[in-house]
């Protein structure tokens, strides 16, 4: 599950890469054609794990994880490595898109000035034309198999082609088309790029970040709104500094610049989120852990996550939410408030529940 930095080059991508993942990916200030794609695995910040590691000092602390992966720029001057650098974005299951707003000496590539919005109207084009092109096959090969017989899916996938051709020629993107479960279904194979889930990252300077009237700022954010998009504001070349210090330095820094999360954190659990992931958490003496599942997983199903005889011979859930355990302080506490409860295969598992499943196998 992989979330792919993508970008036109300059914008930022490999420093925000290196901040996630705390790796020291080269940089550049120049503008080189590089095929260099950085893959990092980094932790899901998690301040439930925290708490529950001082309480039961365990052997070990298991945090979630998300993949970066640092996807060479977009420049649609080089036809080539422009369709190289998409089909990399293809293979990710959701995209942050870094668009620059900062200055400085480092010259932005395609518009030689700072322009976000002329930037991102770019990649949106990019993407919405490469989609484009595999609709467009599509309906093609649709058609020459349907000269003979006409079976009924193909007619529905050819009507489906043919709304989304029509979507994307109007400059919108797959994603805004309303679609049935079934539908969504049957287009995952194409992997379209307008239809992936997508954070935009606006990467500003330390001005532009304290500063809400900053035109540049405001005219991204407006441009963001029109695709019901809204950024998030970071400052790279900050966060990446700040990323080289300790844990313990990083906290001492942060709390002198009064900053409550450091750009890090926000970053990774939006990436968490945005990939539509929550947590339930185990906890004992010898591991407190988050397990990742998706929104909406059963217990059931969740409980395959540990173990597949567990899902296989599944009892019940025994859950606590995270909040009654930290407001009360222990489990014998909670269960004496009446907070925990038992739940059953079909429970729909919440972010941040503290679980002890009961199975027989
Ligand atoms: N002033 C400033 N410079 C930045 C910021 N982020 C990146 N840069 C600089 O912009 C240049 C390109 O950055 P890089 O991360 O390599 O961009 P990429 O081509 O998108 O991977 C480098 O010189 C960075 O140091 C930022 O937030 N502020
Ligand atoms: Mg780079």
């Amino acid at each position: 599950m992989k979330i792919g930095l993508a970008g036109l080059p300059m914008s930022g991508k490999t420093s925000i890469f290196n901040m996630a993942t705390r790796a020291q990916a080269q940089t550049r200030d120049y503008l080189v054609q590089s095929d260099e794609i950085n893959n990092g695995v980094v932790k899901v910040p998690d301040d439930r794990l925290d708490f529950l590691a001082t309480i039961y000092k365990p052997k070990k602390t298991t945090y979630a994880t998300v993949e970066f992966t640092d996807i060479p720029g977009i420049s649609s001057s080089d036809q080539k490595s422009a369709s190289k650098t998409l089909a990399n974005i293809r293979t990710c299951e959701a995209i942050m898109l870094v668009v620059r707003l900062f200055g400085g000496d480092a010259v932005p590539h395609i518009h030689n000035k700072v322009d976000p919005v002329a930037d991102l109207e770019e990649i949106c084009l990019e993407f919405i034309f490469s989609d484009l092109e595999m609709v467009t096959n599509k309906i093609e090969r649709l058609n020459k198999e349907m000269k003979g017989t006409k079976k009924p899916e193909q007619i529905k996938e050819l009507e489906l082609m043919e709304s989304l051709k029509k979507t994307l020629e109007e400059n919108h993107f797959i994603s805004e088309v309303p679609m049935t479960e079934e539908q969504a279904h049957s287009l995952s194979g194409y992997r379209f790029l307008t239809q992936k889930p997508m954070l935009l990252v606006g990467n500003c300077s330390d001005d532009q970040y304290k500063n809400e009237n900053d035109p540049t700022v405001v005219a991204f954010k407006k441009a963001c709104a029109e695709h019901k998009w809204s950024p998030m504001l970071i400052s790279a070349a900050t966060e990446m500094e700040i990323s080289t210090l300790s844990p313990e330095e990083e906290e001492m820094f942060l709390a002198e610049y009064g900053i409550k999360e450091s750009g890090r954190n926000r970053l990774i659990q939006e990436a968490y989120r945005l990939l539509n992931y929550i947590s339930f958490l185990t906890y004992g003496p010898d591991e407190v852990r988050a397990w990742t599942i998706t929104k909406g997983t059963k217990a059931q199903k969740a409980a395959g996550k540990i173990h597949s005889d567990i899902e296989r011979g599944f009892i019940r859930a025994e859950v606590i939410p995270f909040t009654a355990f930290k407001e009360k302080g222990s489990v014998a506490n909670v269960k004496a408030a009446g907070l925990a409860r038992l739940e059953g295969k079909e429970y729909a598992v919440e972010d941040g529940d503290m679980i002890e499943f009961r199975f027989n196998v």
